[in-house]
């Protein structure tokens, strides 16, 4: 079999989703991981790999594989053991409406809240003109200026309100599949691709200290499927053999210092 090397980051959302993948297939890969508050992403020996200066790639012997959800289908492919997608055609659309979610929605979403409470007071700790000069290095102009204007106002962006909401959304979606699904998972009778992909995001605001948006009753089918994946020993391998302590405990802090505005900004203070 091919050696396959992870290029990745510990808590990146992208990262675990893949990270899952392969730790539910028993895949073993060798890992780089990167700093992606240092800049490492844009290191031009990595953006010859990947030209979006993003994590994660993976490389299966001679093969540069970009974009967490095709990463993902790809391995259910290339290494069909167990198999993390439905049988049916109806059944395997609707788990890929579930990952485009994610590409389309949630994840520019979680891109925008993560930013705004807690890369920002870990960026505001550096040189001002390096952070800039990183995000000079974006090649997307709307990601850039995202970017700048998250780092400039925090969570008084104007970005920040609509991908907080957008996020939210996301929450109920799965809440209101979850209780009207006659399996534990997203799809079908067993775990798939979609659960991969929504539960890292469920996690990134538990990390931020907010799962009281599901927990106590408010969403419990999505509080039982959140608790189901955590069960699994690939949750164990992909997630939390990487979760660094200061990194959580630090988005944790970051989470609770904007908690009572972001409560208001939902409408919840
Ligand atoms: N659509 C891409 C998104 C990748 C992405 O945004 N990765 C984040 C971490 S989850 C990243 O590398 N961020 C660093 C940056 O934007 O500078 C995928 O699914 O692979």
């Amino acid at each position: 079999m091919a050696t396959l090397r992870l290029y990745h980051a510990p808590i990146s959302t992208c990262s675990q989703k893949v990270r899952l993948g392969l730790a539910e297939k028993e895949l073993e890969f060798e890992s780089v991981t990167l700093d992606l508050l240092a800049g490492d992403q844009h290191a031009p020996a990595y953006r010859k790999l990947n030209p979006d200066g993003v994590v994660p790639t993976l490389v299966d012997g001679d093969t540069v594989l970009t974009e967490s959800t095709l990463i993902n289908e790809f391995l259910d492919e290339a290494y069909p053991e167990p198999k993390l997608s439905p049988d049916g055609a109806r059944e395997r659309h609707a788990m890929r409406l579930w990952t485009h979610l994610v590409d389309a929605q949630l994840h520019p979403a979680c891109r925008v809240v993560t930013s705004a409470i807690a890369m920002r007071p870990a960026q505001q700790r550096l040189d001002r003109e390096q952070v800039l000069s990183d995000f000079a290095k974006v090649p997307d102009p709307a990601l850039r200026e995202m970017r700048i204007s998250v780092f400039e106002h925090g969570v008084e962006s104007p970005y920040f309100e609509r991908a907080l909401r957008s996020y939210v959304d996301v929450l109920e979606t799965l809440e209101s599949a979850l209780s009207s699904n006659q399996s534990d998972y997203l799809v079908g009778s067993r775990l798939s691709l979609a659960d991969l992909a929504l539960v890292p995001y469920v996690l990134r605001l538990d990390h931020l200290g907010y799962s009281h948006l599901w927990q106590n009753e408010r969403r419990p089918h999505l509080t039982a499927w959140y608790e189901r994946l955590h069960l699994r020993s690939a949750y164990d391998a992909a997630i939390r053999a990487w979760e660094v302590a200061p990194a959580v405990e630090g988005m944790h802090a970051a989470g609770s210092a904007v908690h009572s505005r972001v409560d208001e900004i939902l409408g919840r203070a």
